[in-house]
């Protein structure tokens, strides 16, 4: 419940431009955003604050905020404030290039969590105070409540815990928004946890509105504009053939009896590679199936539409412009099938593992051994972050990881000897998936393990000089349970950063298998 009496004054009495509204925000304050993979994020004050910044800093002022938000925003929220170099801490998941680019150079720093932990952290109190929160909503309800936009990510937290609320009411989004999503109140922090009931993918164990002291909103801007919207590649030949792996290995699950034939409820990550998965899975033999995850893109919506999803669960929608079309066209029917949630519990490790999710994420780069780099290029820039892949992962029935064998036009093998960064260990990779083709690593030891990521995934440029990397570390005095030649085991990293490329001078010739090797793949 609202802690004060809400009105029609009230909204009016609070209206105001985003220029007022972001000279409201002190330099310095920890400002939470709403915002998840390019929805819901707010469009106006963001720019604002970033020109009140530039015109500061050129006075010779400081004037940087510490910027939390669910996942990655848009060019008009980390884009414009990241060029105004007005971001001193960034936390969790962002993909924009300016930021990046600022991450990389050393004058931003980047805190990358866990997208399920970014709430309880802030509860916890391990992350200061907050002081202000800017959040887009679709609007307010007769009573006060808040009508949530197109993603959730940690819109309750930040409302719940900052000193002030700035709301940014976006005309544009669909008002059939209204009673799609699905806001759980009964998070607590230890020792008063108890279990979150959800127990199918559809359950409604909240309520649709976001709460709001209205009391601390010190700001409301009316907006009228559009989310990011970027448009997918069609699937190029590489994810089709990733995506013809994954299907052929479900479907013999189901043979096997491992899975039910409607499958287990769906994880997918962000990117092309994810899509191309997701429109196979539209083409082929599931029916019924439902989804577990934390952005709905455009694959979800098409397997919606098929009728082969027939409930989807997740914390943002994240369509390409003629995607977003077609869910405006008909939210009525979308909206039955489709339940927004905070990103506490969209991505939450109790109830992943209560589900049993298939969990599908890309990745940079594997290792022989199935420990896989999701975040950082030659092990020290940053990419975009671990995002949601970390909750799901690791809790997951069945977690794939899927890239292409290489990179950068064949100069780089997405599978190395050693990875350059670890996001997921080898005991939360079951399963890795390149175009070459899929290991199912469960119950394997790390030998066996990497005589099958070698064979199965690497590319054949790369594969007889990972085998002859293996074999020698085998053969050498280390340890023969992760056996490694430690001097040589980032020399592929290392040669890439000195010539360009990651394959050796003289590329070793392909050499056949040696019979143990065989035997083992034929186990
Ligand atoms: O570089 O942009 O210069 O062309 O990395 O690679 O192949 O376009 O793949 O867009 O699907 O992104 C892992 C980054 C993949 C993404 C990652 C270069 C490559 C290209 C991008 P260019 P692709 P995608 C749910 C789950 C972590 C978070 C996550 C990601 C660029 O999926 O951020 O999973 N995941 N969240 O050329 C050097 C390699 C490389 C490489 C690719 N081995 N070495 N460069 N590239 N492999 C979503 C959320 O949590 C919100």
């Amino acid at each position: 419940m609202n802690n004060i009496p809400f009105d029609s004054l009230t909204i009016a009495s609070k209206t105001m431009s985003a220029e007022a509204a972001a000279a409201l925000i002190p330099a310095g304050a920890r400002v939470g955003m709403s915002g998840f993979t390019g929805a819901g994020y707010p469009k106006v004050v963001p720019q604002a604050l970033a020109d009140r910044m530039q015109l500061l800093h050129a006075a010779g002022e400081d004037f940087r905020v510490g910027l939390w938000t669910g996942a990655s925003t848009a060019a008009e929220l980390d884009g414009a404030l990241a060029k105004a170099d007005g971001v001193s801490m960034r936390l969790p998941y962002q993909s924009d290039p300016t930021v990046r680019k600022q991450i990389n150079a050393g004058q931003m720093q980047y805190t990358d969590i866990h997208l399920s932990h970014v709430a309880q952290l802030a509860w916890f109190g391990f992350l200061g105070n907050l002081d202000v929160a800017v959040v887009e909503v679709a609007g307010v309800t007769p009573d006060g409540h808040l009508i949530p936009s197109t993603s959730i990510g940690n819109n309750k937290t930040w409302l719940q815990l900052a000193d002030k609320i700035i709301l940014e009411i976006n005309t544009l989004q669909n008002p059939g928004l209204e009673g799609m999503h699905d806001i759980y109140y009964g998070t607590r922090i230890p020792p008063l946890r108890k279990p979150i009931p959800l127990v199918h993918p559809g359950d409604r164990i909240g309520q649709p509105y976001l709460e709001c002291d209205w009391d601390k909103v010190v700001a409301v801007v009316y907006t009228h504009q559009p989310d990011r919207n970027s448009a997918f590649a069609a699937p190029d030949e590489n994810s089709q053939r990733i995506a013809g792996h994954i299907i052929d290995f479900l479907s013999n699950e189901v043979k096997l009896g491992h899975l039910p034939k409607e499958l287990l409820p769906l994880q997918s990550g962000v990117g092309n590679i994810a899509n191309a998965v997701l429109s196979g899975l539209n083409e082929g033999p599931f029916e019924n199936m439902t989804s577990f995850t934390e952005v709905l893109q455009d694959g979800m919506l098409s397997m919606i539409k098929s009728g082969k999803l027939a409930m989807a669960s997740a914390t943002a929608l994240s369509f390409s412009p003629d995607a977003l079309k077609e869910f405006n066209d008909n939210i009525d029917f979308y909206s039955k099938r489709i339940v927004l949630r905070p990103q506490e519990v969209s991505n939450h490790p109790e109830l992943v593992r209560r589900l049993g999710v298939i969990a599908m994420n890309a990745m940079i780069e594997a290792d022989i051994y199935g420990n896989v780099n999701s975040t950082h290029i030659m092990g020290t820039s940053v990419m975009n972050g671990i995002g949601g892949s970390g909750d799901f992962a690791r809790n997951a029935y069945l977690s794939f990881f899927m890239t292409p064998s290489t990179a950068k036009d064949g100069a780089i093998s997405c599978i190395v000897p050693m990875v350059s960064h670890t996001d997921h260990t080898e005991h939360d990779v079951e399963i890795i998936v390149t175009e070459q083709g899929l290991a199912d690593l469960r119950g394997l030891s790390p030998t066996q393990r990497a005589r099958l990521i070698i064979e199965k995934c690497a590319h054949p440029d790369f594969r007889p000089a990972l085998r002859d990397y293996f074999e020698r570390s085998l053969a050498s005095k280390c340890g023969k349970h992760t056996p490694h030649i430690l001097t040589e085991a980032l020399s592929w990293h290392i040669r890439f950063v000195e010539t360009g490329s990651m394959l050796a001078p003289k590329v070793l010739q392909d050499q056949p298998l040696s019979e143990p090797a065989q035997d083992q793949l034929m186990a």
